[in-house]
């Protein structure tokens, strides 16, 4: 199943997962690849064309997540846009409140209806349910023997009458209640193309018996035909569903990928082989997964993305670093350095910086006075860029602040080392000590 899509894709991605950095012009030019990869598995060109357009909205500009490379997330915006198409969610058939349950299964001759009933019949037993086979396609012999053997095989009883189809159902559901059968499954007949008798025969049927599920059997290896096979079934019948068959071929499976887009009704189930128990739920996340091949990259950003917490503590680092340290970081450390204590003691507590490190750094309470004095004579910008307290500037605050020079140098000298200190810390991972840390600052 979708065995050449998934390597012409894995073989476009593989070029992007490589580069650290992704250009606008590496994404359409890898997006170029794609669609020419989903038109080349037929895929509808319009369905194609929406398709690429989303996808490249939505990688292009996007803020790449730190721990993964742009190509991984691009893997990751197809991934979803492709889910996005197969019709995001699975849908489950319903089932009547009141039995029995009516699936009528409609499609053309050769589609893989009588098939799909035995699958469907072979799958809900397992689920505890009772089936009852319908063979109401009259027109060939052969339809009702083939539908009787399949029930043969399975050991459920198959309903048959030489009457005419709406007839043959009405009554089946009668037998099916009385027989305790909560299940009813119909077996339509099909012609080798769609014509007008037939619709009319299917509203017939449909009308009479009011059917909870009407599933279209559509044959995935006539690609673009099963598409508008589908488009016509559903604007003429209406559909619940739709099982997709012989997607154990890989010619034009892409077609699958069209059905949902174009009807707007759900794929429900898939038909991987002639044999009974070669049938498949339908779900788009798997099939998505299964058609990029690629369900490691998925879960990687998946990852990635569940760990963006951790991305928002990396920017918190990032500014933490760039920022510098001011006059004004340091009047504020002051302030909590009187209320707390010694400041050697406090930097003491962060691991790397205890014992000798900070021996220097002790101010006395008069110390601090001063201290203040002197930062309040700097003028804001002083206070922001300490690098520009020339000659001159320390004489002036030297003057306003009461204090010499040297004591203005004193200072400076502290400070320095101070931000030269902070620095350093930025330098840590911070991620390793929490969130607790950024407080302190
Ligand atoms: N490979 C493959 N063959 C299938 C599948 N479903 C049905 N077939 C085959 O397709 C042919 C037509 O199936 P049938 O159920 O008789 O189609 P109907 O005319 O619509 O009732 C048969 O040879 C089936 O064995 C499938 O999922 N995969
Ligand atoms: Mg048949």
């Amino acid at each position: 199943m979708f065995e050449d899509l998934t390597t012409k894709l894995e073989g476009i991605f593989k070029k992007l997962r490589g580069r650290g950095k992704l250009t606008e012009s590496n994404i359409k030019d890898a997006l170029k690849e794609v669609r020419r990869a989903l038109l080349e598995a037929d895929v509808n060109y319009k369905v194609v064309k929406d398709f690429i357009d989303q996808v490249q909205e939505k990688s292009i500009g996007q803020e790449v997540l730190r721990s993964i490379t742009p190509g991984q997330q691009i893997i990751k915006v197809v991934h979803e846009e492709l889910i996005g198409l197969l019709g995001k969610i699975r849908v489950e058939v319903n089932f009547s409140q009141k039995p029995p349950t009516i699936f009528m299964l409609v499609g053309l001759q050769g589609s893989g209806k009588t098939t799909a009933c035995g699958k469907l019949a072979r799958y809900y037993r397992k689920k505890g349910r009772f089936p009852l086979l319908v063979a109401a396609d009259v027109y060939r012999p052969a339809a009702v023997d083939q539908l009787k053997i399949l029930g043969k095989s399975l050991d459920l009883p198959v309903f048959s009458s030489n009457k005419n189809p709406v007839k043959i159902c009405e009554d089946s559901i009668d037998q099916a209640k009385k027989d305790g059968r909560d299940l009813v499954i119909i077996d339509t007949a099909g012609r080798l193309h769609i014509d007008e008798p037939l619709m009319q025969e299917l509203l017939d049927i449909k009308k009479d018996i009011s059917p909870q599920e009407i599933i279209l059997v559509a044959d995935a290896m006539t690609g673009q035909d099963a598409v508008n096979i589908a488009k016509t079934f559903e604007e003429r019948i209406g559909l619940d569903g739709v099982f997709l068959t012989k997607m154990d071929g890989d010619a034009r499976g892409g077609a699958a990928l069209s059905i949902r887009a174009v009807t707007g009704r759900p794929i429900k189930f898939v038909g991987t082989g002639e044999k009974l128990d070669a049938l498949e739920m339908f779900y788009p996340d798997r099939m998505a997964s299964r058609i990029l091949g690629m369900g490691d990259v998925v879960s990687l950003v998946e990852k990635a993305e569940e760990t963006i917490s951790l991305e928002e503590a990396e920017k918190l680092e990032r500014k933490l670093r760039k920022e510098a340290f001011t006059f004004e970081d340091f009047y504020n450390q002051l302030q909590q350095i009187k209320k707390m204590g010694p400041l050697d003691s406090i930097l003491g507590m962060i691991p790397g910086m205890g014992g000798n490190v900070m021996k220097g750094l002790r101010i006395d309470d008069g110390a601090m006075v001063r201290v203040e004095a002197m930062i309040n004579s700097m003028t804001k910008e002083e206070r922001l860029k300490p690098h520009i307290i020339d000659g001159s500037r320390r004489k002036r605050i030297a003057k306003g602040s009461g204090t010499s020079v040297q004591d203005v140098n004193k200072l400076l000298k502290q400070f320095f080392m101070m931000q030269k200190m902070i620095k350093n810390l930025g330098k840590m991972d911070f991620r390793k000590f929490g969130k607790g840390l950024f407080s302190f600052r």
